[in-house]
């Protein structure tokens, strides 16, 4: 039986389901750069290019093993610009007796592909996305009826099911988690590694030619682009992080540093997402190290943990509750997104700072997205709809099953508790404690009300004032609503009124440094 094989964009994995009993002396392995999806939302230029060379690479493996592969380009003149047209194109051409797909990574494709069949004619058979540790059935079982559910627990079975980091029953170092010891500032003089970077070869040049063109109005800056777009290259980017940045990761996982965007993070996330890399060959490289002796286990847990739990547990959730999960809003957050989020033009300094830098290397890392751009949407009250476009547009690693969670969910606060159990929401100490950012500001991170005050100040009590009734209840929140409960009446007005003075204007306040003047990164 001749099969039509599809693989999309990140699915970039030979192992693929899709590929799956692929023979090589009668299938047709089909590959389609498409209009629809490199413009449903404004992409970052990088994430195109990285998406993009990375399929033509792909491709170019394939065909070296003698495979039949057919790759539609962008800017092939019949090409019809959505997945659904290019699947009929390639039914017609090669006449297969079966298309053959992976389930795709979000929830809007997946309602195209369950079309293919009677729109293409032919027999579609969609397989399980087995690149991840837990199936969504695996998950939906473990949610079973639970009113919440809490990543640790998640995590817990997720270990003892895998057996990563235990040691027998028990965990590795006698801990489930070790996340106490990482929350550390940085040092001053602390030495950061040289982060490793891939000069673009003719491959990804001839796409960035293309995307400088085609996509010159979207966000992001194209150059310099260092991202890897093969497999070997993504296995070489493990081994940098695993012997450079590993050591490092829990102590300072939590730290942000003006002109340092990576830190000792992996900045793994887009080969994880794409495909280059496997969840489990990454936690592996990582145990491995501890075993040896070469990363601490802090640093080895808390990086595990990212992948293990976070990483799974977003994906779960996402599959669970899509596609309602996208529609809630909680806290009925309906604020139009300050077109700073793209401009980069604010005197926040943390924010300016974040924007900038995601401009430059479409990364952030997660802080940086939690606690300074998303913080800000929270306080803030920011449409959720309007902020995950903006995360879905920004990042190179951006795809919904993992983008939308963690903003919709962990961010914002929108699906009212589901996935958090409570706010991330923090006043400017935190940024003070965890940056150098605020020492450059206009703003003043000790003061709570007046011009100079921090506006993450104001709009943090001014946020608990006005979701009272939402999170007064909240035993988490019990704190935070005691300080609120001893200020006077008259200074919980001016709060109020510092708030609505600074939202209304907050796209005219001037930028405190002219974008441009940070070192590059990847
Ligand atoms: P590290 O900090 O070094 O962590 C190691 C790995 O753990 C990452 O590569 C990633 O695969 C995984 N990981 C860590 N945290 C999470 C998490 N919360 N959810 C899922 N995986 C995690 N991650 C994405 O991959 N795509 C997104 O679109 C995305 N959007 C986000 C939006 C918001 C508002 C927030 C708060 C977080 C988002 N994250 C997203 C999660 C996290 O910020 C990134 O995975 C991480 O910053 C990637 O950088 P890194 O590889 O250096 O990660
Ligand atoms: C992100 C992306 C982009 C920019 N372009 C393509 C493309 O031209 N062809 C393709 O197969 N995939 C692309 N992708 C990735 C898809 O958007 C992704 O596969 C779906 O969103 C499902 O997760
Ligand atoms: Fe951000 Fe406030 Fe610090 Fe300025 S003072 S950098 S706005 S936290």
């Amino acid at each position: 039986m001749k099969s039509l094989r599809i693989v999309l964009g990140d699915q970039l994995t030979r192992s693929v389901s899709a590929l799956a009993g692929l023979d090589a002396k009668r299938d047709i392995v089909l590959l389609v750069e498409v209009a629809a999806e490199t413009t449903y939302v404004p992409h970052h230029k990088q994430k195109i290019v990285l998406v993009l060379a990375a399929m033509r690479h792909f491709a170019a493996a394939l065909q070296g093993e003698g495979v039949a592969v057919d790759y539609v380009r962008l800017d092939d003149p019949q090409n019809t610009g959505n997945f659904t047209g290019e699947v009929a194109r390639a039914v017609a051409r090669h006449r297969p007796d079966i298309v053959v797909a992976t389930e795709p990574g979000e929830w809007r494709v997946l309602d195209l592909m369950r079309t293919w069949s009677e729109q293409a004619d032919v027999r579609v058979e969609i397989r399980e996305d087995d690149r991840f540790f837990c199936s969504r059935g695996r998950f939906a079982r473990w949610a079973g009826d639970r009113k919440s559910y809490r990543m640790e627990y998640f995590y817990r079975e997720m270990r003892r099911e895998t057996g990563l980091l235990m040691d027998g029953d028990s965990p590795a170092g006698g801990r489930w988690n070790f996340d106490a010891e990482n929350r550390r500032s940085l040092p001053p003089g602390h030495a950061l590694p040289r982060r490793r970077r891939f000069e673009p070869d003719g491959i990804v040049r001839e796409v960035m030619d293309m995307v400088e063109h085609r996509f010159a109005g979207h966000f992001g800056d194209l150059e310099p682009f260092g991202w890897a777009v093969t497999r070997e290259q993504a296995l070489e980017a493990l081994d940098h992080f695993v012997s450079d940045c590993l050591p490092g990761f829990g102590d300072y996982q939590d730290a942000m540093k003006t002109g340092e965007p990576f830190l000792h993070h992996a900045v793994l996330s887009p080969y994880l997402n794409i495909g280059l890399l496997t969840p489990r060959e990454v936690c592996e490289a990582a145990e491995d190290a501890w075993r040896r002796g070469e990363a601490p286990l802090n640093a080895v847990e808390g990086f595990v943990r990212q992948i293990l739990g976070w990483r799974e547990y977003v994906r779960g959730i996402y599959w669970l509750r899509m596609p309602d999960y996208a529609g809630t809003n909680a806290l009925e957050a309906r604020r139009a997104l300050p077109a700073f989020y793209w401009t980069g033009r604010t005197a926040m300094n943390c924010v300016a700072r974040v924007v900038d830098e995601t401009r430059r290397n479409a990364y952030a890392h997660h802080i940086q997205r939690l606690m300074v751009t998303g913080n800000f949407a929270l306080l803030a009250g920011l449409d959720p709809a309007a902020v995950e476009e903006w995360y879905l547009s920004v990042y190179a690693d951006a795809f919904e099953w993992v983008e939308l969670p963690n903003t919709h969910g962990m961010a914002l606060f929108a699906d009212g508790g589901l996935l958090a159990s409570k706010p991330y929401a923090a006043s400017g100490a935190y940024i003070d404690r965890m940056s150098d950012y605020c020492g450059d500001c206009r703003y003043d991170p000790g003061l709570k009300s007046g011009a100079d005050a921090c506006p993450f100040n104001v709009l943090y009590w001014n946020f608990l004032i006005e979701n009272r009734q939402r999170l007064g209840r909240n035993p988490r929140m019990a704190m935070p609503y005691r300080t609120l409960d001893k200020m006077t009446e008259d200074r919980r007005a001016t709060i109020c009124r510092d708030a609505e003075t600074f939202l209304s204007k907050m796209d005219a306040d001037p930028p405190s440094a002219a974008p441009g003047q940070l070192p590059l990164g990847l």
